[in-house]
């Protein structure tokens, strides 16, 4: 209880902290009515809040139907229906590593959206449920990636397994692989390069460090999660869009939260590529990663708390 308020609180902040609630001045009083001038306001709401245009036509549909149906007038009555609606569209179709089962994340992403240190968040929050995680620095790409790494593993107090700059990925991911059998570990966290030259590098890399961990690990499931910075809007959709390309992407960390009122990518990810959001960034420290809650998070983007 005490973390779900947590998450709304952080998440409310920073989603407000830039817009003021994008969406929540649209609700205004409770007998303000619902008419065109309502629809057409949410519907720009929605699009600065990068909901993504085809998404934000398909709420306003979907929205148009229930209010008609259950015969809404007011716009407070309404937006707990959009609520739902969010809710809904961002609630993954699949279960996620649960506790106690053995999982490998392959965390990908363009430079800087915060892969490194959504990883030094992992480890803490795995090893706090009990689990033993262990890193790969398999980012040999940029210099001092490996060294930064290694300061998150020692905060976290989990093993690191790393080569030296400029060493094979892949080499890396597969000594970490060894590691994790030898010492019977839960959780294989693997860091990547963000910059590489082009998206045929970036295929090829992935793919080799995917072969390794699928011969090494045949039986361990394998999450990739590409990490998106909300801040970055459109762009981060479109990033997600091309490495949906080059990899088998299963899920989103959805970072930077806490300095945006953008929140809207969320449902563009999951409504226009199927990718759910499974964890959120909300600060720069080790416990600023929180498990996604689409119920939450639709309220927070409303601006709305559940006992408000
Ligand atoms: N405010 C805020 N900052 C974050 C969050 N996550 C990461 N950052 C910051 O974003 C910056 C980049 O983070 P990194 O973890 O180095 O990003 P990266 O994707 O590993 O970057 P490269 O290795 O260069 O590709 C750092 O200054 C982090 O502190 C977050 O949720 N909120
Ligand atoms: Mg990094």
């Amino acid at each position: 209880m005490e973390k779900k308020m947590g998450f709304f609180q952080k998440l409310k902040q920073g989603l407000t902290k830039t817009g003021g609630g994008l969406l929540s001045s649209i609700f205004g009083a409770s007998d303000e009515k619902v008419n065109e001038e309502f629809y057409e306001e949410l519907e720009e709401a929605m699009i600065i809040a990068d909901m993504g245009m085809l998404t934000v036509e398909k709420i306003i549909d979907t929205l148009r139907e229930r209010i008609s149906e259950e015969r809404i007038k007011d716009r407070i009555s309404a937006k707990e229906v959009l609520i739902k609606i969010l809710a809904d569209m961002m609630r993954p179709d699949t279960d996620f590593v649960k506790n106690n089962e053995k999982a490998v994340l392959l965390i990908v992403g363009v430079n800087g959206v915060g892969k490194t240190t959504s990883i030094g968040k992992l480890a803490t929050y795995y090893k706090s449920n009990g689990m033993a995680p262990v890193m790969a620095a398999a980012d040999t790409f940029r210099a001092a990636a490996a060294e930064q790494l290694t300061v998150w593993a020692t905060r976290a107090d989990v093993p690191i397994i790393k080569h030296a700059e400029g060493a094979d990925p892949a080499a890396v991911v597969f000594d970490a692989a060894a590691s994790f059998k030898a010492k019977s570990k839960d959780i294989l966290l693997c860091d990547t390069a963000g910059r590489l030259h082009n998206k045929k590098n970036l295929m090829n890399e992935l793919e080799k460090i995917c072969r390794v961990i699928s011969r090494e690990l045949p039986d361990v499931r394998t999450e990739v999660l590409l990490v998106i910075d909300a801040t970055t809007g459109q762009n981060a959709l479109m990033q997600a869009k091309a490495f949906k390309e080059a990899a088998n992407l299963t899920g989103i960390i959805l970072t930077k939260l806490d300095g945006t009122a953008k929140g809207g990518v969320a449902v563009a990810v999951k409504e226009e590529l199927q990718i759910p959001v499974r964890f959120v960034g909300v600060g720069e420290g080790i416990d600023d990663l929180l498990e996604f809650d689409p119920d939450a998070f639709a309220r927070a983007l409303l601006g709305k708390e559940k006992n408000e």
